[in-house]
């Protein structure tokens, strides 16, 4: 990747560009939202594609020369009903949280009722927070993770539904490390007569492969987004039935959005026909051994996980009773500094503000992307526990960079 012809217009990017694909190979990306999709997807994003206007959908385009749009398009929305199973695709959304406003535009009227996960026990912005669209548009309730377990109380949630008789429940998560009983929820849903969102933005590719189990088919409407734990290009999809494919369609489009990316399509699709192969089934699960080890080895090492562990790829670390003078933005600094790369996060019963949270939240879809197995992320997390253990001595950052760049020199990424 020498960018030579963005070099040639445009220096300053270029060195941006050859500089976010260094850092990318010489760190460990752990933002569990985030992983490395492979060259072709690169290239599919990169396409003539970006060029080219296609409103409507394939066949129904508002614009003559949608011949190719049509067939790679075609081919994304083929692709997805056959990893998930759906009866009805929609591959235009930009991302997760317009594939989210894609449902709601097409379900709830402004004032309707939304019971979504608060923030802080790891739900999303676009599920009714406050600073979001869906906090002001609509009336939102939250329900939380159980104080002791850390794990979503199904009963309580199921009461609460019958309480504030939502329109909409919403399901699926951005830090909640546990399976997601996604029928258990869909019964609250119906014990209230409400539409049930699931958002698997995090988990498409656990879902795809089927180590975690499917809201497809249980759920009237699933998001998610397409870059995150499938691996495929950047962006969001949505799911459902026949019934409401019209209705979603043209909640995205006209309703939400222009021009359909199709660029980023091609990506989706070039991404979802990689998830179709055996391989990936294998990956997944090992994206889910690699938290698994990589929070056990935490736990040795005296941090506390919310929940106690993790059934899916990122493991929820509560800093306060192991490191209670160190924020989640302290520990993120430290390790940045040393390369590994993760974020900040709320826990449930935050103390402190979303900004300098009071956790940290870390996932393995990237760094099992790269080629590495259990053991590598034990030694992840003694790294980890090291840097978090001293984050002001600098001769133990100095060695955790030193193992950092050597677990990268193992797991080659881009070249
Ligand atoms: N930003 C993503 C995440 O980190 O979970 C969700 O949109």
């Amino acid at each position: 990747m020498d960018y030579e012809a963005i070099r040639e217009v445009d220096p300053a990017v270029a060195d941006a560009l050859a500089g976010e694909v260094d850092r990318q190979n010489d760190t460990l990306a752990m933002i569990a939202s985030e992983n490395h999709v492979s060259e072709a997807v690169l290239e599919a994003q990169g396409s003539a594609l970006t060029n080219k206007y296609a409103e409507g959908y394939p066949g129904e385009r508002y614009y003559a020369g949608c011949e190719y749009a049509d067939e790679v398009e075609n081919l994304a929305i083929e692709r997805a009903k056959e990893l998930w199973g759906a009866e009805h695709v929609n591959v235009q959304p930009h991302s997760g949280t317009q594939a989210n406003q894609g449902v709601y535009y097409a379900v709830l009227e402004p004032g309707d009722k939304i019971l979504s996960l608060d923030l802080n026990h790891g739900g999303h912005l676009s599920h009714g927070h406050p600073a979001n669209f869906t906090g002001q548009f609509y009336e939102v309730e939250q329900y939380e993770v159980d104080a002791d377990s850390g794990y979503i109380d199904y009963d309580a949630l199921r009461e609460h539904a019958e309480d504030f008789d939502p329109d909409i429940i919403v399901s699926g998560y951005s830090a909640y490390p546990r399976e997601v009983d996604f029928e258990a929820i869909q019964e609250a849903a119906d014990a209230t007569d409400a539409y049930h969102l699931a958002d698997i933005a995090h988990i498409t590719g656990l879902v795809a492969a089927g180590v975690h189990q499917s809201p497809v088919g249980v759920a009237d409407f699933v998001t998610g987004s397409t870059h995150k734990t499938i691996r495929a290009g950047r962006g969001g999809i949505i799911m459902c039935d026949e019934a409401y494919a019209d209705d979603i369609d043209a909640a995205v489009f006209p309703g939400g959005q222009g021009g359909p990316l199709m660029h980023n399509v091609a990506g989706k699709a070039v991404g979802f026909k990689e998830a179709l192969e055996p391989e990936f089934e294998a990956y997944a699960a090992q994206t889910v051994d690699n938290a698994k080890a990589l929070g056990d080895q935490l736990q040795e090492r005296g941090f506390s996980l919310v929940s106690g562990g993790t059934d899916n790829h990122l493991v929820l670390v509560d800093l306060r009773d192991s490191h209670p003078d160190t924020t989640g933005k302290d520990a993120e600094a430290a390790l940045e500094e040393v390369g590994v790369v993760l974020n900040a996060n709320t826990v449930p019963g935050e103390t402190r503000s979303a900004f300098n949270p009071s956790g940290i939240r870390a996932g393995t879809p990237g760094l099992t992307t790269r080629g590495f197995d259990e053991a590598a992320c034990r030694e992840v997390a003694d790294i980890i526990a090291d840097v978090v253990d001293a984050h002001d001595d600098e001769d133990v950052k100095a060695d955790a960079s030193a193992r950092v760049s050597a677990l990268t020199d193992d797991h080659p990424l881009y070249q």
